[in-house]
């Protein structure tokens, strides 16, 4: 059980949960709004694919009769890693149906990552596809299961290869019997440690969470929403996301292509109402925005989020772009916060919004763990009925406190509305673009190098993406004639080599004889920080 006894029967009891699950979610929707378009997209072969309600739930009983063939079980762990193609879509409906697991990897993840969910999870199938912007998945995938025992894989070509070879149109599968309760799928952490962690996420805390989100976002039939960002990431999938839109029997339109340009023409062609950006794309769609005047006059609300919103930004998104915009600050963990349509012009600029629900419990604290006056800066811990309580398989047991609230690792401030402002991060964490590294895991495989002493793994202020990521090493012994590029370079070849995501591998490198360290002798990144706006970078 993810969540107490008694905290399940208290949300259940008072109607913030229910008994429903995603075993049957496509099937509900599809009586619901049978006809109307549900999903528009791409398959990997690059065919235009547009399915109703009706057809999405067919693809997906389909899929699960087939992927119950290939041998997957109810509560079977199954690595998903595809691009914005409909095949996600159908794959997700599938595997809920049948009662297994999804593990949401993104697309950007490589071996190292990979391996890690597939042992954690103990994953029964690996599905993903081909190439893919450069990246052989179907090798990948071969590699992963020829390390981690028990994994099948299933790479995908087409959304035609989801369809059993001779299965009757009207075929009807029972949705598992699964506990409302129980694990629907993983997510996964951007991650403080050395190991990235898997995120249990329940069908009733999740399903919460979509159905709040699209009432307030006031999603209906009419919402056409446009997905630019890895469909897997939660903000995608759940803020309100997809499932969002699919509960409300709006339109889910897919850009497997994330160029403001492409995004603009769908957002023309589809009438697109709605869509989600992390800020580094919000500039590059003002940028663009400038140049072509494009036709935006359908799109209602940009949501923005994964990373702060400079205020400057943030007060561009009307005038400019024509659509109101919303904040979003939320984690994979659970707690999202929204600015709502209905709040003023400075709190939609100047905050990050305010919890989804009256039953997100936010405390913000000192370093002692002791509340802060309200107004005041401190760290957010939170507890509420979607907000996890441990790490899958208990991992990081110190991101909660006792009474089980989770320590987010953000430094916000809330106003006397409830709305937060955040104003930074007490976790060894990168948020470069909304793409978060892990300090210790880079600073791990770095120290695994023959040349490396020490490593410590440090944000750099960037106009564009926020934070870029600089790398500061300790060499074993010290070459004058080798340059910290030459280091550098041969650094990155090793966590490539290694099989660490791109958007890990760090942007600078600094070598130095030794750390600077605090008063407890611990590595000062805070003074690595500063010493940085002194050296210039390679
Ligand atoms: C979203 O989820 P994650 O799990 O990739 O990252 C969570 C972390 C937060 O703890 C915070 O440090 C940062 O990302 N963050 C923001 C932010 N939104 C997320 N920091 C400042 N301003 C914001 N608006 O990133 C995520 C999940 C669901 C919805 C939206 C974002």
């Amino acid at each position: 059980m993810l969540y107490p006894d008694d905290v399940c029967a208290d949300y259940l009891a008072r109607g913030l949960w229910t008994t429903e699950t995603f075993a049957e979610f496509f099937d509900v929707c599809s009586d619901r709004y049978s006809t109307h378009t549900a999903l528009v997209g791409h398959d990997l072969a690059g065919t235009p694919v547009r399915l109703s309600y009706t057809q999405l739930a067919d693809a997906a009983t389909a899929a699960a009769i087939l992927l119950r063939e290939k041998g997957v079980q109810q509560g079977d762990y199954v690595l998903v890693q595809l691009p914005n193609v409909v095949e996600f879509v159908v794959v997700i409906g599938a595997l809920w149906k049948l009662g297994a697991r999804p593990v949401m990897c993104l697309p950007a993840h490589r071996k190292a990552e990979l391996s890690h969910f597939a042992q954690q999870s103990k994953a029964r199938m690996f599905i993903t596809c081909h190439t893919w912007a450069g990246c052989d998945h179907a090798a990948l995938a071969a590699e992963i299961a020829s390390q981690v025992e028990g994994v099948e894989v299933l790479v995908l070509k087409s959304v035609g290869d989801l369809q059993p070879a001779d299965q009757p149109t009207n075929t009807t599968l029972t949705p598992a019997n699964v506990s409302a309760f129980d694990v629907a799928f993983l997510q996964v952490s951007g991650g403080t440690t050395g190991i990235p962690k898997l995120i249990p996420r329940s069908h009733a805390d999740y399903l919460y969470s979509v159905r709040e989100s699209a009432k307030i976002c006031q999603l209906d039939t009419q919402t056409k929403f446009l997905v630019v960002l890895p469909v897997s990431h939660n903000f995608t999938m759940s803020s309100p996301g997809i499932l969002g839109v699919f509960y409300s029997g709006g339109t889910v339109v897919l850009n497997a292509d994330p160029s403001p340009s492409t995004s603009f023409e769908l957002i023309a062609s589809e009438r697109i109402t709605m869509a989600a950006l992390v800020p580094p794309l919000v500039n590059a769609w003002l940028m663009v925005a400038k140049m072509r005047t494009p036709d935006l006059s359908s799109l209602r609300m940009l949501q923005v989020g994964g990373a702060k919103l400079t205020e400057q930004l943030a007060r561009r998104v009307q005038p400019e772009l024509g659509c109101r915009l919303q904040q979003v600050f939320g984690m994979a963990e659970g707690l999202v916060c929204y600015t709502r349509p209905e709040d003023s012009e400075e709190l939609v600029v100047s905050t990050q919004g305010r919890p989804i629900s009256a039953d997100d419990e936010i405390r913000i604290v000192d370093d002692h763990d002791q509340p802060v006056p309200l107004g005041q800066r401190g760290h957010l811990l939170t507890r509420g009925p979607y907000t996890i309580r441990g790490y899958f398989a208990g991992a990081a047991p110190h991101s909660f406190t006792e009474d089980g609230f989770y320590r987010t690792g953000d430094i916000v401030r809330q106003l006397d509305s409830g709305h937060l402002i955040v104003e930074g991060r007490d976790k060894d964490q990168i948020n470069r673009g909304g793409e978060k590294i892990s300090a210790e895991e880079i600073e791990d495989h770095l120290i695994a190098h023959p040349d490396v002493f020490d490593a410590a793994v440090v944000g750099v202020p960037d106009e564009t993406l926020g934070e870029k990521c600089c790398a500061w090493i300790v060499v074993t012994h010290h070459d004058d004639t080798a340059s910290a590029k030459e280091l550098g370079h041969r650094l990155r070849q090793h966590l490539r080599a290694r099989g660490v995501a791109e958007f890990k591998i760090p942007d600078f490198f600094q070598v130095v004889t030794a750390f600077p360290v605090t008063g407890v002798g611990k590595t000062s990144r805070k003074q690595l920080r500063a010493l940085l706006k002194d050296h210039s970078s390679t």
